[in-house]
């Protein structure tokens, strides 16, 4: 397209008549190949949401055990002040976008009246057995405008005949009863702790399965399908298929963070698989991101001893940064005590939390900054630098393709102090960054801040109080030409 100004520029107007000009470059020319794999738009709303709460709450509240045996009288689950509004407005007000309620956990009591099993609140003295924690729950969220997702263990160590091909028919009724009655469900949650010992209606012994064969989840899940076909469901595992485990339950995503992995080889408790899912593979063939899943206190579930362990607002904004901050999505446990509440010491770290993140990250000086870059895809302006700085993760900056590096200036117009650097990708054209470098304008020359790889859907540095006007993002290395949505400073 240059080339075609250029032309018309030196040669006479007569001339033009035998100028063999290009053709000039369109928009459809200049269209980004997406790199292969790419997220579906529920991978990409569930990337958007950044931030979900974790609910763990069942029989071992009331016995003050991480994993029941699955011998436990329903008769001890009675919530004094059951609550499923304050849990969820507390959870909106401190910024959650969606909530996963355990279901049932491995102990096999399901907080919901189901048709298929005794073993649940309608046992219970809980509001004289008419209670529905699932339903209480699925309703807040709708109020408040939350997502709502679901954890069904896979172990059951209640069940009778678990380990039998009828016990698989019993979790796919009882799914089916949960996405039939509180759907839509944006996430449903299976873990990896599968087989092992329990009480399995009386024959208390231990029971293993083989965790790749017994629970047929290609099957489970093309009926999960068809029960929601729109909005479509994440299905979180170890594995996959829609958000993988990300290998601990501190809190820490890999440094080197890529939403890709080839699935098709893990498993759900697969061994030694951990730092890989920590990192995913720059080569890998599905999209399939990791989740951060950590508890606000050392277990799952609620107990008073833990009440002087919750983790501070601090050592909850260090794991926003090691989590969302490494392009993952967090969910964050908060378990309700007996009383069915969320505790206060919880809701005061929660609500500390929050105002670290508004402080930290309310005044974007990218904004009403000046940028420059040293190349753009076509110089098309649909492409430029401003789309960097202008709040909206549609747009992007984008070079060439095959120039797969690339110089990002903010000029911020005066010294400021600045704490974090926020990237993002543009993720519906795949993730490509990775390798970069931040430079600040120090002393009358550029000094190397941070370096780091990935970044994905969004990339925080921290960058320890450090005054500058000007700063670089240096795009070193990239599986393709990079699409950038945003550079932000704070
Ligand atoms: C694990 C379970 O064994 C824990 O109890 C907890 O529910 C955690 C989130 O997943 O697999």
């Amino acid at each position: 397209m240059q080339q075609r100004f250029l032309c018309y520029a030196l040669i006479p107007a007569a001339s033009l008549l035998f100028c063999t000009c290009q053709p000039s470059t369109t928009e459809e020319d200049l269209a980004i190949s997406p790199l292969a794999p790419v997220p579906t738009e529920a991978q990409l709303g569930w990337h958007q949401m950044e931030l979900n709460a974790f609910i763990h709450f069942t029989t071992n509240t009331f016995t003050d055990k991480e994993w029941g045996y699955g011998d436990e009288s329903p008769e001890i689950f009675n919530p004094t002040e059951f609550n499923a509004d304050q849990w969820v407005s507390v959870l909106k007000e401190v910024g959650f976008q969606g909530v996963i309620l355990t279901c049932k956990h491995h102990d096999g009591f399901v907080l919901w009246p189901s048709e298929y099993t005794d073993h649940s609140v309608e046992q219970s003295p809980w509001r004289n057995g008419k209670g529905d924690v699932v339903g209480a729950v699925a309703e807040a969220c709708r109020k408040h405008g939350l997502k709502f997702g679901v954890y069904l263990s896979p172990w059951d160590r209640n069940r009778p005949d678990y380990g039998q091909p009828s016990y698989i028919t019993y979790y796919r009724n009882q799914l089916e009863e949960l996405f039939a009655n509180y759907g839509p469900v944006f996430e449903m949650w299976f873990d990896g702790a599968n087989g092992g010992d329990g009480y399995y209606g009386g024959a208390r012994e231990t029971r293993e399965i083989d965790r790749r064969t017994y629970y047929d989840w290609p099957t489970t899940l093309d009926m999960v399908h068809e029960l929601q076909p729109d909005p479509d469901v994440i299905f979180f595992s170890d594995a996959g298929p829609g958000v993988r485990w990300v290998g601990n339950e501190r809190g820490i995503a890999g440094e080197t963070n890529w939403n890709t992995i080839t699935a098709d080889t893990l498993y759900a408790g697969m061994a030694g698989i951990n730092d890989l899912l920590a990192s995913g593979s720059a080569d890998g063939e599905s999209w399939i991101p990791a989740e951060v899943d950590v508890s606000i206190r050392p277990g799952w579930f609620y107990h008073a001893s833990e009440d002087s362990f919750v983790k501070t607002p601090e050592q909850l904004f260090d794991i926003y940064l090691s989590s969302v901050g490494r392009g993952s999505t967090l969910l964050l446990n908060i378990p309700p005590d007996r009383r069915g509440l969320l505790h206060e010491n919880d809701v005061a770290a929660l609500r500390g939390w929050r105002k670290l993140l508004d402080e930290a990250f309310s005044q974007n000086l990218a904004e009403g900054a000046t940028a420059t870059v040293d190349s753009y895809r076509g110089e098309n302006d649909k492409f430029s630098v401003t789309n960097l700085i202008d709040n909206d993760f549609e747009t992007y900056w984008a070079t060439d393709d095959g120039i797969t590096s690339g110089s990002i200036e903010i000029d911020l117009g005066k010294e400021e102090t600045i704490q974090y650097l926020m990237l993002q990708e543009y993720l519906p054209l795949g993730q490509r960054v990775s390798k970069f470098s931040v430079e600040a304008w120090q002393n009358e020359s550029w000094q190397i801040i941070a370096q780091a790889t990935t970044i994905g859907y969004k990339r925080i540095l921290p960058v320890d109080s450090i005054k500058t006007s000007k700063i670089r993002v240096n795009i070193e290395e990239a599986q393709a030409c990079p699409v950038i949505s945003a550079v932000k400073v704070f």
